[in-house]
């Protein structure tokens, strides 16, 4: 059930309610995380904990709870919930102001931590791969609002979700300033070409993903050989296999891409064995 908690009280879907001054809401000031729970236990906890206490950082906004005491306010809250596999939801906001957008009229960040489930493409997609185009809008730039920060300003990221949707794609593929391959909208990219792996290195501006951290460990592991690289489309539609990472997506390969069918236009061997891999690592 899903299970909700806000600066220290316990709700359930109906009674979680913030303010309308809460400047989350009214600027997007705020950051957040996805994290997933795997049989109850919460997967690379630390890792995104990390993240969130660094974009904290970045934005000026002292969370104002040591990480270790937040990471178990979070692990209470899946254990409330009684989900075996959920998805969870930390948001941390600038906190309730007034009607200017200068934080400093906000005495107090509001903490959020929302259990539930997600559900991103029905199985049968996933299995087959998925259908991507790439957006008209890109990444905003890194000195801009950089992709590494896990803000509230998903904007773009949705814009070109509805490219995605209006084009009857599963996905979008969402370039950088410079015309480079950047990320899926809640996604990171890889490609494989005889043997190699590859995806866009995170100085370029984009999301240091959980997820993508996890697969290159494991693809190392496994002895494929990981480069982080600046991509292009060209790199993406001669690719033997290309695939998507992300904590809600987990692991999908691109069937389709621009029109163009990438390798077998299903998962490629390399994928799976990474999907097999994955699968046993939050299983662990
Ligand atoms: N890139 C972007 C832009 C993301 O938002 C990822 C990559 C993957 O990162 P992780 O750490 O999860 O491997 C994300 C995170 C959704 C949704 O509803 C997905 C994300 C964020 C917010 C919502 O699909 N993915």
């Amino acid at each position: 059930m899903a299970t909700i908690w806000i600066d220290g009280e316990w709700h359930d879907k109906a009674s979680a309610k913030i303010s309308v001054f809460d400047h989350g809401l009214l600027y997007g000031d705020g950051i957040f995380e996805g994290i997933r729970a795997y049989g109850g236990k919460v997967f690379k906890l630390q890792e995104h904990l990390d993240r969130l206490y660094d974009c904290a950082h970045a934005i000026m906004l002292q969370i104002p709870m040591p990480r270790t005491e937040f990471g178990k306010v979070i692990e209470e809250a899946v254990k409330r919930s009684g989900l075996k596999d959920a998805y969870i939801r930390p948001i941390i906001t600038r906190g309730v102001g007034d009607l200017g957008f200068d934080p400093r009229k906000c005495a107090k960040p509001t903490m959020i931590v929302i259990v539930d489930t997600i559900a991103m493409w029905t199985p049968d997609r996933a299995a087959q791969g998925l259908s991507v185009i790439t957006s008209g809008t890109p990444i905003p730039h890194r000195e801009a609002l950089s992709p590494r920060t896990k803000s509230l300003n998903y904007l773009c990221h949705i814009m070109a979700k509805l490219e995605a949707n209006n084009a009857g794609a599963d996905e979008a593929l969402m370039l950088d300033a410079s015309g480079h391959v950047a990320e899926g909208t809640g996604q990171n990219v890889f490609v494989v070409k005889g043997g190699a792996i590859r995806t866009p290195p995170i100085y370029a501006g984009i999301l240091a993903g959980v997820t993508r951290a996890v697969v290159m460990d494991l693809a190392r592991t496994a002895g494929y050989p990981v480069k982080e690289e600046i991509l292009n489309r060209f790199d993406i539609f001669t690719a033997d296999e290309a695939f998507l990472t992300g904590t809600a997506s987990e692991i999908v390969a691109i069937r389709v891409y621009d029109g163009r069918t990438i390798g077998a236009g299903k998962a490629g061997p390399v994928t799976l064995d990474l999907m097999t891999r994955f699968k046993a690592v939050t299983v662990a």
